[in-house]
């Protein structure tokens, strides 16, 4: 099971640790593809070897190969909305998280989506909820 994670990186590190939370939780269901999202500093060394269409072709080949995407969409990113897009255009099961009180507020081109669970969040314990009951769902016969 490829799980691919997505977060805001240039719209913002305000929930990188969250991020790491939720990518931990994650590894029990399967492989997490994109597992330095929850570190600035493995980020911050992977941009300085990789060129954005290096990290763009890597990253669009890893949605390929993901079962199901999972995104934390509190901090609005462009990059995530993107993924989220091409995500729900191969077909996969897409799991969209947004945390209540947050400053900003979910776009409606990821809320009104057929094609996206939207759930909302307070902690982090309402989130192992949400998880398994996405992964029963979409891969009940799978594991890791
Ligand atoms: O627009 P954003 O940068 O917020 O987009 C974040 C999303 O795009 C994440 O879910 C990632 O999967 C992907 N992404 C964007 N930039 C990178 C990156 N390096 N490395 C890996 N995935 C990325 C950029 C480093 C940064 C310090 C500028």
């Amino acid at each position: 099971m490829n799980i691919y994670f997505c977060g805001s990186i240039r719209g913002g590190r305000g929930l990188a640790k969250t991020y790491a939370e939720m990518i931990g939780m994650l590894e029990a269901y399967g492989k997490v593809l994109t597992e330095h999202l929850g570190s600035d500093e493995e980020i911050e060394s992977k941009d300085r070897i990789m060129s954005d269409k290096e990290i763009h072709d890597r990253d669009f080949q890893w949605i390929e190969e993901s079962d199901l995407l999972v995104a934390e969409v509190s901090i609005p990113s462009l990059g995530v909305g993107y993924e989220i897009g091409r995500a729900i255009a191969l077909g996969k099961p897409v799991l969209c998280l947004f945390r209540t009180g947050s400053e900003f507020t979910v776009s409606a081109m990821i809320a009104g989506s057929d094609n996206v669970e939207m759930k909302y969040y307070q902690n982090l314990e309402e989130v192992k909820d949400l998880f398994d009951a996405f992964f029963n769902a979409n891969a009940p016969h799978r594991t890791s």
